[in-house]
């Protein structure tokens, strides 16, 4: 009987250590990976201006059991016409989706010198860094919003981990890309002196930061003085691809005509020809104009507006 007894509390005792034992082995990767900081979490910047986010994930498991790192910036969450990146830590990859969220574009390790682009964004790698220590994981993000990006958005994290839990998607933070002034560039031959009567070619140049398709209207003005009347006062629409000349008394625009099109624009002061009057793009930011022109022979300024 006292035999019995202590084979049975044996027994228990063994079962216990066993249960503990298994328990302990389930436990090891179930716990869920959680969305844990960005920074900054608001602030504004220029389109075509780097800037870093930091995000970090943590899993109580250790930052070894996070699989998949996403970070989605967009006026709501969705994966189309944005930026929607995730970090592969097994394979130590960089990815970003393509405009229509149909494709992962990428596949590059951070630190490498590659760049990962849709048209509203750009990921730079070789300034992209990620280290993880303990539970945590964290991801520098070096990114570039285009000009097609303006706006304020919403900063979505979402993880996952090597089981598949998830801590679902939360907002972290909001960022505003703003639009930036355009400036005008150079007027070339400047100085510069024609004869009347002489078809003279005029190029101007005109920047704008958030790309050159950001531009409207592009301006410029011969005259003594800086007024649009009885001078040469142009203006090039860029979204509708005309070119028009005011009239002498600065009330009246004429012509608005495309160029390269077989059309001249006539004041009192001069002659704008369009067919020889050429539209070109110099850089991503950066549009310039061929201005041929006839004007009289008085020493003029050359003001140009954008
Ligand atoms: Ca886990
Ligand atoms: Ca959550
Ligand atoms: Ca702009």
């Amino acid at each position: 009987m006292f035999f019995r007894l202590i084979k049975v509390t044996f027994l228990i005792l063994f079962t216990s250590s066993l249960l503990i034992i298994i328990r302990g082995t389930a436990h090891a990767g179930t716990n869920p990976p959680v969305n844990d900081t960005l920074s900054p979490s608001s602030g504004t910047n220029y389109a075509n201006t780097p800037l870093t986010f930091a995000t970090t994930y943590t899993d109580l498991d250790g930052y070894t059991d996070l699989k998949h790192c996403y970070l989605n910036i967009n006026t709501t969450q969705s994966q189309k016409y944005c930026f929607y990146a995730y970090y592969n830590r097994g394979t130590n990859k960089l990815y970003l989706k393509d405009d229509l969220a149909t494709t992962w574009y990428g596949g590059y390790t951070p630190g490498s010198t590659n760049t990962i682009e849709n048209s509203y964004c750009s990921i730079n790698c070789a300034s992209t860094t990620v280290s993880g220590s303990g539970t945590t994981l964290t991801i520098n993000w070096n990114i570039t919003f285009k000009g097609t990006f303006q706006g304020t958005k919403n900063c979505y994290m979402y993880v996952y981990d090597a089981t598949g839990n998830t801590d679902g998607w939360d907002t972290v933070g909001t960022w505003t890309i703003q639009n930036s002034s355009p400036t005008v560039g150079t007027v070339t031959p400047n100085p510069g002196s024609v004869e009347p009567e002489t078809e003279n070619l005029i190029t101007t140049t005109y920047t704008d930061n958030d790309g050159y398709q950001n531009i409207k209207y592009c301006y410029i003005i011969i005259n003594s003085r800086l007024s649009g009347s009885n001078c040469f006062y142009a203006y090039y629409n860029r979204s509708t691809n005309k070119v028009s000349l005011r009239d002498d008394a600065n009330t009246t625009w004429l012509g608005g005509y495309d160029p390269g099109s077989s059309n001249t624009i006539s004041n009192s002061y001069c002659t704008l020809n369009c067919a020889n009057y050429a539209i070109r793009q110099y850089g991503d930011n950066q549009l310039g104009s061929n201005i041929p022109t006839q004007h009289d022979r008085n020493q003029k300024q050359l003001p140009i507006h954008v």
